[in-house]
Formats: C-alpha cells, structure tokens, sequence
C-alpha cells in the first residue's frame, strides 16, 4: 500500500479494521452514548452490511460491542441498511431500518428491533418482533430506491417518519411520511413531505431547530411555532453531498415548504467537501442536536484493501440555526477539546504578499488549529467573474491556492513537508461585490489537496463552498480538526465546512508541519492563531 499505516486517523471515530460507511441510529441512553454505522465484517470494501455498535460517555472515547443488528429474518436476510432510532414515551428507544429481502435485486422494506432488556444501559442485544417488515413498497413506490427510514416524530398521538425515494419516475428525490399510533402499523400519506428534481435522495433527516439564534437543541418531537424552524436534509445519491434546506412544517398537510421558494434545492450544504449519508440526533444530557456524517476515503479501493481499513466519521458536531436563520451553523462537540494537549500561541503577527510562517514547537499531524484573520484593507479584492459567481468549486478550481490574488488566497497549510512540497492548503479568498448584489464582498472557502501528496493514484478534488459573512472589518476565522489523514475545517465560526482526506508521502507523523500563508496582494494578520496536540482517546480497542 501507498498508504502509510501512520496515516490512520487518530482520534475520528473508527473501527480497529474493514470498511464503514453510513452512521445509523446515534441516541442517548441512561448515561451512555450509543453509535451504529453500517460495516463489512469481512473487508474494506463495501459489502456483508451490518449494524456495527459502539458505546461511550463523552462522544469521545468509545467500546466496541458486538453487532447489534445482523441479517437473521427473511425480511433482512440480503443487507441491514441504514436507519434511525426513536425514543418512546417511555423511555425505550425502537430502531427502524431498511432490509433488503431479495438476492436479484436490491428489494427494500423497513423492519423495527427493540432492545431485549431495557435495563441494560449497553443495549446489547436487539430483537426483531415476528410482524416484520412493518413497511413495504406499495401504491407505485420504487422498491429499490426505498430506504433509510428517519426517527420519527409524534403529535396528537400519531407518530410521523420519513424514508427516502424517488418520485417522477425516478427524478425526483422524495421523502415520504409515513404515520403509526403504535410503531407497528404504518400507512403512507399519498404526498410526499417533500421532493425536488435532484433524483434520489438517500438518509433524509428531518429535525426542528429555535428560530432565535439559540444553541440549544430541540427534541425531534418538539412542536412547531412562531420559534421554530424545520430543516430537511438529503443525501444526493448523484451528487454524494448531504443538502439542506431551512423552512416550515404543516403538521396538518403533512408538507414542508422551504423558507427560501427560488432556492436551489442544492445550495446549501453540511459539509462542501467528503461528507456524506450524515444523520443528527438530540441529545438530552447537554439539550443539544449533535450531527454525525460519513467520509470516505481518497486513496484507491486497492489501497483499502491492502491498509485493510476504509471509512471514518466526522467529530461530532453540534448544530444550530444561525441567527440570520439562513443557514445552520456548526462546531465541534466541545468534548473534543478535552483531547487537546501542547499548544503554542501566535498573535498579532503580519503575513506579508507572498509569505508565510510556521508554527513550531509541536507535533501538528493530529492536532487542532483555531486561527482569526483581519485584514486591514479589502480595498484590492478581485472582481467576481459572473459565470463562476454560482459555482465555488469551479472557482476555486480556477483560482487555486498557488494562485495570486487581491485579498487571498491567504489561510493555512497543513500537513506540510519541511520544504512544502507537500501541504493540503485551507485557504479564503475575498472577492468584490458582484453589481447588483447586496454590496457585501464574497468570501470563497476552498481546501485544495492537489499539493497534498507526492504519491500518485489519489482522488485529490479542490472542495469550496462560499461564507456568508460580512467581512467587512476584515476579520474571519478558521479552525482545523487536523488528523494524520483528515484535515476537518470550519470558516467564520462553522458557517462553511470542509472535510477532506489526503494521504502525505513526507507530512508524516513528526515530519507532518503547520504553516499561515498569504498568497494575496494585500497584508495579513493573524492576529491570533494556537495550535494544540491532540491525544489519541480509547478508539474501540484499536
Ligand atoms: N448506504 C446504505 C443505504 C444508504 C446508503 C447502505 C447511503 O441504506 O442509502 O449501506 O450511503
């Protein structure tokens, strides 16, 4: 393999071997965090599903358990996909997933587990009642484009999910509402909640969010009102990016409208780079709403097989509504920052047109960066090209890194060799207002890998999303959950953000340097910027 074994990540959450994918049902019960993602128990590539199950206190530290939901019924016996878990009344949490039933074609139903002894805070074991599956393909539904049933939500009695699908004969991506008074009988409602002509739309998510700017999240049940909002999520099978939307629920039409009608259903994203299948749950102990999502890996499949592993999940992330109400806004869990060791401090230092310093005196391969950024005049921003004004990623393509621009590229290099041949640049770059816009300059966020690595065969793509921040007094912030081969980033406070994988041939372990760069023709301050070493925690006994 090209791929170092040093390069395996050390504190994102991962099994000791084989592939991962999907994070399924995340919840909290009776003093414990419970995390399940699908698994091949037989290699690192996809196949073999199961429901793998780990425990932790803190999110951060976690015990592997046994599987927890293997193929054992006819209704299940080709694949146990993804799915979610939902809290009863009592207290007792029921898991919904998808089942794939037939060897010839990916035929998708969806079965219901129960624990088997409630008052084990491990939830060990789960049991699959004999009245599986509890929801079947029916009235024109495509049976193989079916799946990840969401947690459900309850009002007047009646409990309401969603599983993804296709409607418009396979163009439009659908989530459909199905409704229960006893999580045993289902009927559909003949209109989707929603869809949109972007095809399927894998692993919705459906969660209420304040309208306050508050932090605090709400429980998925938590009922509409003037202070709520409602986001709805999908995994764009085509595209591989999880979408939002912002807007409101009818719980008597059952339908969700997006708050923004000529919105693109594909502007707004979790993540603008390797995210994907993502799934939030409510977490009681801290009444916070915590984000989990799938990222992949960049080498080759030939790569995996020989490192014999494949697949992380992203840290944890709390999610909020932004005050604008807009967008959401995301950050670490703050239990990672437990795991932050040696640090070294830099202030109010100028980075000249061109330049660059480094951060020294740590170990920066698994570590953790939060920088602030002002520029003192925005006066020689470059002009917006109007054809990319819509497209970040071509942007960003076009105006790389090494690029010189007006007001950036300026940002940080991260698992950079001594002489920067290698380094995985995370950079901003401000452009003018474009006319008849708001006036406001736009700032562009891009992570660009094409430098990351001197070893060939890597997908390296360019990630970007743009910031909406008023920059106007010059000041924006970025932070980098930096780990061996992942490089996790968040812009202007968790606006926009970027995971993305590489695999240095140099920038390993101690060799692995941090630099701040200016690549713009304008000065740079960094005017605060401390990296720590981040500690390795109990990772599931690897
Ligand atoms: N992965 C699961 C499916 C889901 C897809 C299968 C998304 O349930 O639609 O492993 O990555």
């Amino acid at each position: 393999s090209i791929v170092d074994p040093q390069l395996r990540a050390g504190y994102h959450f991962q099994p000791p071997k084989n592939w991962i994918n999907d994070p399924n049902a995340p919840l909290y019960y009776k003093g414990w965090y419970h995390f399940f993602y699908q698994y091949n128990p037989k290699g690192a590539v996809w196949g073999n599903i199961v429901w793998a199950h780990s425990v932790s206190r803190d999110l951060i530290n976690w015990m592997a358990l046994e599987p927890a939901i293997e193929p054992s019924i006819p209704s299940d016996q080709y694949g146990c996909w993804s799915g979610s878990a939902t809290i009863l009344p009592d207290g007792t949490p029921v898991i919904m997933y998808t089942g794939v039933n037939r060897p010839d074609v990916n035929y998708q139903v969806q079965n219901v587990a129960y624990p088997r002894n409630r008052s084990d805070p491990l939830l060990r074991e789960w049991v699959k009642p004999g009245y599986n599956p509890v929801i079947v393909p029916e009235g024109g539904i495509n049976a193989t484009q079916f799946r990840d049933p969401t947690t459900a939500w309850r009002a007047g009695g009646r409990w309401r999910l969603l599983i993804g699908g296709v409607a418009g004969g396979g163009t439009r991506g659908a989530a459909y509402v199905y409704r229960s008074r006893d999580f045993r009988r289902w009927a559909r409602v003949r209109r989707p909640l929603h869809s949109a002509p972007t095809g399927m739309w894998e692993c919705p998510d459906f969660y209420p969010v304040g309208a306050d700017g508050r932090r605090a999240g709400l429980e998925t049940s938590a009922l509409a009102g003037p202070r709520v909002k409602h986001v709805l999520k999908n995994s764009l099978d085509l595209r591989r990016y999880d979408y939002y939307t912002v807007g409101t629920y009818d719980r008597r039409a059952e339908r969700y409208v997006p708050d923004d009608p000529a919105g693109d259903e594909r502007r707004l994203r979790y993540d603008y780079g390797n995210f994907y299948a993502s799934k939030t749950f409510y977490d009681p102990a801290k009444r916070r709403r915590i984000l989990w999502g799938w990222a992949n890996e960049s080498d080759t499949t030939a790569d995996d097989v020989a490192k014999g592993w494949a697949g992380i999940q992203a840290i944890p992330r709390t999610v909020w509504l932004d005050p604008s109400g807009k967008q959401l806004l995301q950050w670490p869990i703050e239990e990672v920052e437990a795991l932050r060791g040696k640090s070294a401090t830099l202030k109010d230092r100028v980075i000249k047109p061109g330049q660059h310093l480094e951060v020294t005196g740590l170990q920066t391969a698994q570590a953790d960066v939060e920088v602030s950024f002002e520029v003192p005049s925005l006066a020689g921003a470059e002009p917006l090209d109007p054809a990319l004004a819509n497209d970040a990623e071509r942007l960003c393509g076009a105006r790389g890194a090494p690029v010189e621009g007006g007001v950036g590229p300026f940002g940080l290099w991260v698992l950079a060799s001594a002489d920067r041949q290698e380094r995985t640049a995370v950079f901003f770059r401000v452009f003018r207002a474009a006319a008849g816009s708001d006036g406001k300059p736009v700032v562009l966020m891009c992570t660009d890998p094409t430098k990351s690595s001197l070893n060939p065969n890597l997908y390296k793509p360019t990630f970007a999303g743009f910031v909406d921040t008023d920059i106007s007094n010059g000041k924006i912030s970025l932070r980098s959950l930096i780990d061996r081969s992942v490089v996790e980033s968040f812009g202007a406070g968790g606006k926009t953000c970027i995971l993305s994988r590489v695999y240095p041939s140099l920038a390993i372990g101690k060799n692995a340097r941090l630099y701040a760069f200016n690549n713009g023709k304008a000065d740079v301050k960094v005017s605060r910027l401390t990296a720590w070493e981040m500690r390795k925690p109990l990772m599931n006994g690897a």
